[in-house]
């Protein structure tokens, strides 16, 4: 695959290179005073191959849909989902990779996928009371002594091979996360009783396993999870963090821990407790598991009128329902028949976007990734949601790490972008 890569991605150097050289001043894009007031949206800034969001069909992962990749990447059995070694391969070479390259990526991870002692020890040496994302972020970090990037770079190495050692760095970090959030959450909710890793499974199916959830369904489920979460292009914070810290040649376990504590914030990935959290506060408060739609829809207006944001819905770019959603409506549609909270979350869907859609400042009504995962995972027994978030890092960490490789290869420059005083925007609206 190392080689496939490169035999691909190396040719988009040149491209690169031209642009950069012959078309440096062609004009892209205006930007405006109100792209920069609401978090640069739609400014066009970053190059990211992996993945494009489009605000009316939702993301595409090198031009395939999530309802493509369900059908196209390879699985370990027909009924099954897709595995995401597969979706990596994508990812990184292109292309869809056969049965036989998935396998081999799964064995590569697995080979790869010892934790030095040390990263336990850094876990353990915080309270159990610190947030699962505290301590996935600060193992992640810790994992940077054995980054063979930063050695190379160290070491002098010439700056056209920096992708070489990055790669390896990137496929190490990734074959570890599985074991480390596990270890995480064996520690958290499990009182320190840890599984070890079972070689001959996949890496989504290993990691459901070493929570110690075995059933097919739930391996299934972490595959698709695993699969939907992976990407979502360049500019959201988590992707935009890891790419950012990555390009002051920072090494990946300093620029993946620099972007899993942005997903750890309310309005990204931490979205996804935040949902269950809400969904129990409403249940609570109305004293039934079971809320009438007319009892839903006061509690998302109370939830308003308390200026607070009804989780799991809205979107920088999305302007229709997340089609992450959708795939994760289908799962359950598909093996749940009846579930109180998946019933909910159904019901919400029904009575938010009317709501949000008549506030009238609200971009998007429609719910996201996060509005369905939760209800998913609790169904099958993964009940813990202080830990939600750590699940959608591991998934994330396939696409902003495939895409750090690439930066390396195309040999992105350290990014840096003007600011200017608000005085400054004020005197250009004023015209002056
Ligand atoms: N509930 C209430 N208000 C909302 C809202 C929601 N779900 N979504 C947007 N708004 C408000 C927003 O707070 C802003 O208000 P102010 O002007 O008073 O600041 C206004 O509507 C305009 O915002 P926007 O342009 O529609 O959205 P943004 O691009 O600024 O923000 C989100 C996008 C995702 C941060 C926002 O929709 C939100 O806070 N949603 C709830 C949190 C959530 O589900 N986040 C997860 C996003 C997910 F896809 C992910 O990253 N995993």
């Amino acid at each position: 695959i190392k080689n496939r890569f490169y035999e691909k991605a190396s040719k988009c150097i040149g491209e690169y290179q031209k642009l950069k050289t012959e078309h440096a001043d062609k004009v892209i894009a205006n930007v405006t005073i109100g792209q920069v007031m609401t978090g640069m949206k739609g400014v066009p800034s970053l190059i990211t191959d992996t993945s494009k969001l489009d605000a009316n069909t939702g993301i595409t992962f090198r031009g395939y849909s999530i309802p493509e990749l369900r059908e196209k990447l390879p699985r370990l059995d027909p009924a099954g989902e897709p595995l995401p070694e597969g979706l990596y391969y994508l990812m990184l070479v292109g292309e869809i990779p056969e049965q036989e390259d998935v396998f081999n990526i799964s064995k590569d991870w697995s080979t790869r996928s010892h934790v030095p002692q040390h990263v336990f020890d850094v876990i353990d040496a915080m309270p159990k009371s610190a947030r699962p994302m505290t301590q996935f972020s600060a193992a992640i970090v810790a994992m940077a002594t054995e980054s063979v990037f930063q050695k190379a770079y160290r070491s002098g190495v010439n700056k056209k091979y920096y992708w070489d050692f990055m790669y390896d760095d990137v496929m190490n970090l990734i074959a570890r996360l599985p074991r480390i959030a596990a270890y995480i959450y064996r520690r958290n909710y499990f009182k320190d009783k840890h599984i070890e890793p079972d070689p001959r499974l996949d890496w989504a199916g290993n990691l459901a396993h070493m929570m110690g959830h075995d059933s097919d369904e739930v391996k299934r489920l972490m595959r698709l999870y695993m699969v939907i979460h992976a990407d979502h292009e360049g500019g959201n914070v988590s992707a935009h963090t890891t790419h950012l810290v990555g390009s002051a040649l920072s090494n990946p376990y300093y620029a993946l821990g620099a972007g899993m504590l942005g997903l750890a914030g309310p309005l990204h990935g931490y979205a996804n407790q935040d949902v269950i959290n809400w969904i129990f506060e409403l249940m609570n408060e109305i004293g039934s598991d079971e809320p009438t739609k007319e009892q839903l829809a006061d509690y998302v207006q109370k939830t308003l009128e308390a200026g607070r944001v009804v989780p799991g819905y809205g979107h920088a770019v999305l302007r229709v329902t997340d089609p992450r959603f959708t795939a994760q409506k289908e799962f359950a549609d598909k093996y749940i028949t009846h579930d109180k909270l998946i019933n909910t979350v159904n019901n919400l869907y029904e009575v938010v976007p009317p709501i949000l859609g008549s506030v009238g400042k609200i971009s998007n009504p429609w719910p996201n990734v996060d509005a369905y995962s939760g209800a998913l995972l609790y169904h099958y027994g993964i009940k813990e949601y202080s830990f939600y978030t750590v699940l959608f890092g591991v998934s994330r960490a396939l696409g902003v790490l495939a895409s750090l490789v690439m930066d390396r290869l195309y040999g992105l420059p350290i990014e840096r972008p003007s600011s200017y005083p608000l005085k400054w925007y004020r005197d250009k609206a004023s015209g002056e």
